[in-house]
C-alpha cells in the first residue's frame, strides 16, 4: 500500500505506536495516534512523540468524524482484535495491520522471524548475534523490546533483520513473509487475550502463511502440535530435537550438538563449551544455529558466534550469593511453562517467588514440577490465591502470601538456610504490579543487593 498521504490511525500510544507514528509521518502519511486508556493524558502522549511525526493524539473515546475517514488502522501487540472498535474497523472495510506488518512493508532486506511460546527473546538475541558477526547490517527488533517500526526506514537490501515476533503481533500481520522463520514451542500462555488453545496455536503458525516453497521453517520435533504442523507446509521444514537423532535436521547426541543434511554430518558444537544452562537453552542454541545456516552463514562462523554467547537478562539470571544463599532471577519466567524451565534449572532447595497478573493459566503442572525442591512458595500478585489454593489441592502447603516483592524477597532471606537458592520465576505476567518483567526483575536485583 502507498502510505503517502494515508490517514492512519495508531492504536496504542506505547513504544511500538510511538514508532509506528514516526515511521508514518516520515513517509508523508498522516498518522492519528489514539490510545484507549481514559487516564492517558494526551499532552503526556505529545511529549513523547517524535515532532517530525505530526501526529494528532485523542485518548479514551475516538470521535466518530475520525473514525469514518481513516484509510489504516495500525495496531499495538496489546490491543486485542476482538475489542468493539478494532472490529468496528473490519465492518466498515478499512485494512487493519500490526506494527510489525508496517515495519515489514516499508523495511527492505531480509528477515529472519522468532516465534513460540518460550525462548523466543533468547534465541532472537542469539541469532542477532550469530547474523550480526556474519553481516554489515543487522537489526534485532520486535517483542524483544526494540519496536520493528522504530527501524524499518534504516533498512537497505543488503540489511538482515532478525525479529521476535509474539502472537499478539502475529495476529493482524498481512504480507509478513520472513525467508527464514522458527517456532520453538507452543504450549499454554496467553489465554485471556486468545481464549483458546486453538486458536494462540493458529495464530503462532501464521508465521510461515507467506513463506515460499524456496525459504525454511525451523520447527522442534519434540513439539506434539508443530511435528503435526510441519507435515504441511509450505517453506522447507528444519527440524530440532533435544531428544533423539534425526534424519535430517540439528540434534543433541548426548553432549554433541550436530546438524545433518543431505550431504553431511557436520558436529557443530559441544554443550559443555556453552555458557547456556539447561536443555531448553540448548534447544534455543539449536533452532539458532539452524536459521543461520539456513541464511547462509558459515559454521565455522556460527559456532565461534554460539560460544561467545551469554545468557540475556532475567532469565534464570544468578545475581548473587547472601549468607550462603543463591538468588536467581527468572522474571522473564511469566507462564507456567517458561517457569517450569526455572525451577528445573535449580540444583538447590528452592524458595520459590511466584504470582501476578492472571493470564487464565492452570497452574497445576508447575507445582507437580516442583519436584521436592521448593520449600516454600511465595506468593504475590492478583493469582496469589489461585496459585495458593491449587499448591495446597495438590498437597504443597508451604505457602506464604505477602503484600509485594520486596517483602516476598525479604521473607524468603529470613527463612532461608544456607545452601538454598532464592528463585524469582513468577509464572505470571508482571501487569499490575509493574510495568513490565524487565521492571519487576531489576527491582528484584535491587531487593536482594541491599539485603
Ligand atoms: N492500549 C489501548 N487499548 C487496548 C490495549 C492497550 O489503547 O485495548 C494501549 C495502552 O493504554 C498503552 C498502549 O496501548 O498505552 C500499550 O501498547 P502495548 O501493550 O502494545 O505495549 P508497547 O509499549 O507498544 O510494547 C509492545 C509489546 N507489549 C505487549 O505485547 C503487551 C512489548 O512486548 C514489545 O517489546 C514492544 O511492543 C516492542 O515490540 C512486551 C510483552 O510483554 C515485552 N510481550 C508479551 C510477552 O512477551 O509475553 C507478548
Amino acid at each position: 500500500m502507498e502510505l503517502k498521504g494515508k490517514k492512519v490511525l495508531v492504536f496504542g500510544a506505547g513504544k511500538s505506536g510511538l514508532g509506528a507514528a514516526l515511521l508514518l509521518g516520515k513517509v508523508g502519511a498522516f498518522p492519528i495516534i489514539f490510545d484507549g486508556n481514559t487516564a492517558a493524558d494526551p499532552e503526556e502522549i505529545r511529549k513523547k512523540t517524535d515532532p517530525a511525526c505530526h501526529a494528532a493524539v485523542y485518548t479514551g473515546e475516538l470521535p466518530e468524524e475520525i473514525r469514518s475517514s481513516l484509510d489504516l488502522v495500525v495496531t499495538s501487540p496489546g490491543v486485542p482484535v476482538d475489542i468493539p472498535l478494532v472490529q468496528s474497523f473490519y465492518t466498515q472495510g478499512i485494512p487493519v495491520w500490526s506494527e510489525v506488518e508496517l515495519a515489514y512493508q516499508t523495511g527492505k532486506g531480509r528477515v529472519l522471524a522468532i516465534t513460540g511460546t518460550n525462548g523466543k527473546t533468547t534465541t532472537t538475541a542469539l541469532t542477532g548475534k550469530i547474523m550480526a558477526d556474519a553481516c554489515p547490517s543487522v537489526f534485532v527488533v520486535g517483542n524483544i523490546g526494540t519496536p520493528y517500526t522504530s527501524m524499518a526506514l534504516e533498512m537497505k537490501e543488503d540489511s538482515v533483520t532478525v525479529a521476535e515476533i509474539s502472537s499478539f503481533q502475529l495476529e493482524t500481520i498481512d504480507e509478513f513473509a520472513p525467508q527464514v522463520s522458527a517456532i520453538l514451542n507452543i504450549t499454554e500462555d496467553h489465554l485471556n487475550r486468545h481464549h483458546t488453545m486453538e486458536e494462540y496455536i493458529r495464530v503462532k503458525e501464521l508465521i510461515t502463511k507467506n513463506q515460499t516453497a524456496e525459504e525454511f521453517c525451523v520447527l522442534n520435533y519434540e513439539d506434539e502440535v508443530l511435528r503435526e504442523f510441519g507435515k504441511n507446509i509450505t517453506p522447507k521444514v528444519i527440524w530440532f530435537s533435544s531428544l533423539r537423532r534425526l534424519e535430517r535436521g540439528i540434534f543433541l547426541e548426548g553432549d554433541q550438538i550436530i546438524l545433518k543434511t543431505e550431504q553431511e554430518e557436520i558436529p557443530v558444537v559441544k554443550t559443555t563449551e556453552l555458557k547456556l544452562l539447561g536443555r531448553h537453552n540448548h534447544e534455543n542454541v539449536m533452532a539458532a544455529i539452524a536459521m543461520a545456516f539456513a541464511a547462509g552463514v558459515p559454521m565455522d562462523s556460527i559456532r565461534k558466534s554460539v560460544c561467545e554467547f551469554t545468557a540475556v537478562a532475567h532469565r534464570i539470571e544468578f545475581v548473587e550469593e547472601k549468607n550462603h544463599v543463591a538468588y536467581y532471577n527468572d522474571s522473564k519466567g511469566t507462564n507456567p511453562d517458561a517457569a517450569i524451565k526455572g525451577i528445573q534449572a535449580m540444583n538447590r532447595p528452592t524458595l520459590l517467588i511466584g504470582g501476578g497478573y492472571d493470564k487464565g493459566s492452570s497452574y497445576d503442572e508447575w507445582i507437580e514440577a516442583f519436584d521436592g525442591k521448593v520449600r516454600y512458595l511465595v506468593l504475590i500478585g492478583q493469582t496469589r490465591e489461585k496459585i495458593r489454593d491449587a499448591a495446597h489441592r495438590l498437597g504443597f502447603t508451604n505457602t506464604i502470601l505477602c503484600e509485594d516483592l520486596k517483602e516476598a524477597v525479604e521473607k524468603c532471606a529470613s527463612l532461608a538456610e544456607p545452601g538454598d537458592a532464592v528463585l524469582l520465576s513468577p509464572a505470571c505476567a508482571s501487569w499490575g504490579q509493574f510495568d513490565n518483567y524487565e521492571q519487576r526483575g531489576d527491582m528484584f536485583k535491587e531487593f536482594v543487593h541491599a539485603l
